[in-house]
């Protein structure tokens, strides 16, 4: 395995790379140094080493869609155009090619996403968010460039503290933020406006997974009438659940949480957790803000997926 892409699944394991977009990113750069620095004599054989390294990325994360959406779609267009480019040399370059303008994309639908999202946060609003979400951080930078006035609250998620990421990069932003314990959830959420966090996967039903805290976020916000939206790119959506298998939720090291705990005491650990449709006012995309029940439709167009053959 090239050394990149072991690197690579070991920062992704270690949450040195952490959030969907990020691990995806990293995962989709990867691949494509492994294209380029390939030795294989043979389209065919380019084809199986690129479908191998896109598996071992993708089971570096469970719970992460994105990547695997992404990886595939790179392994497709690899077998896709190797049945009329049978030069391995010219097949790496046309995927290292595809690799960088996919990059590009992803980053142009970044934007039009953040503008959406931006658009929804009302003037003088409390927003409250959890976890460490570049997506919806970028919906709070780009708000902010917009001149609106509004001030954060980012939980702290424990055990990985990812919430302290938020509150630095949106201070660096000069954006009003304050950190709060997870368990501050419900005393904010009675001055709140409105709640954005990011999204790790969304399944065919239009259920939310995201970091552990969520729900809990997502049910205190309906109890108090405060809108609940998800950043998510049409390409979190996870396929596999469409004829009903479930997402795993990724269950971390429970020395994450306690190192040494007494005799007798069990640790739970689970990262990530689902959140119903029926809590979330919308799901802030490329395309706009969309109600979770159309995210499914949205998606498998984007993905190209036949949904009658
Ligand atoms: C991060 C997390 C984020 C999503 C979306 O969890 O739950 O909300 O991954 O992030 P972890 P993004 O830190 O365990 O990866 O918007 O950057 O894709």
């Amino acid at each position: 395995m090239h050394r990149d892409v072991k690197k690579t699944i070991g920062d992704i394991k270690s949450l040195k790379i952490q959030g969907a977009r990020n691990v995806a990113k990293a995962a989709m750069k990867a691949l494509a140094v492994a294209a380029k620095d390939s030795k294989t004599r043979s389209a065919a054989s380019f084809c199986k080493e690129m479908s191998h390294t896109a598996e071992a990325l993708s089971l570096s994360r469970p719970t992460e869609p994105m990547m695997r959406n992404i990886l595939d779609e790179a392994v497709r267009f690899a077998s896709g155009t190797a049945k009329k480019e049978k030069n391995a040399t010219e097949l790496r370059r046309l995927l290292v090619l595809h690799e960088k303008e996919m990059l590009a994309r992803l980053d142009e639908e970044a934007e039009k996403l953040a503008e959406c999202g931006a658009r929804i946060i009302p003037d003088g609003a409390i927003v409250l968010t959890h976890c460490h979400s570049s997506t919806s951080t970028a919906v709070l930078i780009k708000a902010k460039k917009m001149h609106k006035k509004f001030s954060v609250v980012a939980f702290e998620t424990r055990p990985r503290y990812q919430g302290r990421i938020t509150a630095a990069e949106l201070a660096r932003a000069g954006i009003d933020v304050t950190l709060s314990v997870d368990g501050g959830m419900n005393m904010f959420m009675k001055k709140a406006d409105i709640v954005i966090v990011g999204a790790d996967s969304v399944t065919s039903r239009g259920d939310l997974i995201n970091k552990i805290g969520t729900s809990t976020l997502a049910h205190i916000a309906r109890l108090n009438d405060v809108s609940f939206y998800s950043a998510a790119e049409l390409f979190k959506y996870s396929p596999m659940t469409m004829f009903g298998t479930r997402e795993k939720i990724e269950e971390r090291d429970p020395a994450e949480v306690w190192d040494k705990p007494p005799k007798g005491v069990k640790i739970r650990n689970p990262a990530f957790e689902a959140t119903a449709a029926k809590y979330i006012n919308g799901y802030i995309t490329e395309i706009g803000v969309i109600p979770p029940q159309s995210f499914f439709t949205m998606a498998t167009q984007k993905l190209g997926i036949r949904l009658y053959e």
